[in-house]
């Protein structure tokens, strides 16, 4: 089987941060290999494919106004269980209670924002990835 691919996005509050290098750096130090990346400033309609689970969801608009908000890295990271061992890697969703040790329990914020400002997406399934690989890297 080829080895499996997940999608990381450095989201705009990580690029804004300067911490595109750290988040990397977490990725390549578990072993994973980094096979494309780009920087990218995504219109609606790329983030609307990408969201569209999420549409309707009372987060839904404050959260594409975030992603519209600055640049994001997109990178193609490869590895054996790498969709699951970037989600450990990143931690849980709200970064106030993602465990110290993950990217967003060590970095991310979510005091008095309208959508938690989580640093990262990575995909959540083997469907999602190659869904979301096919919309970031055409
Ligand atoms: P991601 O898709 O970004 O990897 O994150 P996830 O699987 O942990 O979270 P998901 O449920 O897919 O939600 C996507 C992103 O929407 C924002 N969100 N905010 N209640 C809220 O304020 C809320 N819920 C979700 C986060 O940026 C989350 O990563
Ligand atoms: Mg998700």
């Amino acid at each position: 089987m080829a080895v499996e691919e997940t999608l990381v996005l450095v989201k705009p509050d990580g690029v804004a941060r300067n911490l595109t290098g750290e988040i990397l750096r977490r990725i390549e130090a578990k072993g994973y290999s980094l096979v494309d990346i780009r920087l990218v400033q995504p219109d609606r309609s790329l983030l609307a494919k990408h969201y569209e689970e999420h549409e309707g969801k009372p987060f839904y608009e404050p959260l594409v106004e975030f992603m519209l908000s600055g640049s994001i890295v997109a990178i193609r990271v490869a590895g054996d269980r790498v969709i699951e061992g970037f989600r450990s890697l990143a931690g849980t969703t709200d970064p106030t209670t993602a465990a110290p040790g993950t990217i967003r329990g060590d970095f991310g914020r979510d005091w008095g924002l309208k959508v938690q400002q989580n640093l990262v997406h990575g995909s959540d399934s083997p469907e999602s990835a190659a869904r979301e690989l096919s919309l970031w890297f055409k």
